[in-house]
């Protein structure tokens, strides 16, 4: 089994301050929380901007102060969001990618999304790919249900995607696939053998799925994009404390945590960038 890759999801778009006080909003704190989670044993983390108000925003200088804050401090492999906040359009999205980021997420088809509709129309999908290729930019397919992995192994069968692909099963979001080990089994057996995988569960599926995934031989997604407790009715108090619960049990048992530089080297991205 590869060493555990875990990535930090740190803040999302919708999360609030009034739900997590200790949520990152600024590119400094950004950074910040990057270089505790990497401490703590992340080797990725999930970006996403904020106007200073804390409203989302997937402006391409914010996003470029935030990578160059994260690098002056520590050497994370940092994965910017092509998902940014329902209702942005499919240019807005797609700007963080310009900036060569070396890991962005590529959603693979629409889900309701709580109250809102997350809209990926194959056509922009089709165009997101093709900017990460261009930009040499390696995708991470996030899957919300089933249909879209069934698009990415068609997109793989027709050469549209082609190599080792890492794929992101998103789980327990309302409106997409559940938070439980059967839906998470289901979508494992379907990937090619050379595929990675994480699980990022949302809410209190975070713990349990990635338990399971640590066992499976797959990797893990915390923080507080997907979740803000650290146990029910308890907030977490830092991004760090779910990186390092989950580094913890991964130690436990028996599987090692990898650095940036080997989770690097585990999806096939060139080393120390
Ligand atoms: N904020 C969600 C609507 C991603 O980062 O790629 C989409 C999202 C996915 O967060
Ligand atoms: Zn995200």
């Amino acid at each position: 089994m590869d060493k555990l890759i875990i990535t930090a999801a740190l803040s999302g778009a919708e999360v609030t301050r009034e739900q997590q006080p200790a949520l990152p909003i600024t590119p400094d704190e950004i950074a910040q929380a990057a270089q505790a989670c990497a401490e703590a044993g992340a080797a990725i983390v999930h970006v996403h901007a904020r106007n200073p108000d804390g409203t989302p925003t997937q402006d391409k200088e914010t996003y470029r102060q935030i990578i160059a804050a994260v690098r002056a401090r520590c050497d994370v492999i940092v994965q910017v969001s092509t998902g940014g906040a329902v209702g942005m359009t499919p240019q807005e999205r797609l700007a963080p990618v310009t900036l060569k980021p070396e890991m962005a997420t590529l959603s693979m088809g629409s889900v309701n999304f709580g109250g809102d509709v997350f809209m990926n129309h194959p056509a922009d999908m089709a165009v997101f790919l093709k900017a990460m290729q261009d930009y040499n930019v390696k995708p991470e397919l996030e899957i919300f249900d089933t249909g879209m992995l069934s698009t990415a192994l068609r997109w793989l069968q027709k050469g549209v995607l082609s190599g080792p692909q890492h794929f992101d099963f998103v789980l327990g979001l309302a409106g997409g696939m559940a938070g439980t080990p059967e839906a998470l089994m289901y979508l494992k057996a379907q990937l090619p053998e050379d595929a990675t995988w994480t699980v990022a569960g949302i809410g209190a599926a975070q713990l349990p799925l990635g338990a399971l995934a640590i066992v499976l031989g797959g990797h893990v997604r915390v923080g507080f994009e997907d979740n803000v407790y650290y146990r029910k009715g308890e907030l977490a108090s830092s991004n760090a404390q779910l990186v390092a619960r989950i580094a913890r049990i991964s130690r436990e048992l028996d599987r090692a945590v990898a650095t940036p530089d080997e989770a690097r080297n585990i999806l096939g991205l060139r080393p120390g960038r």
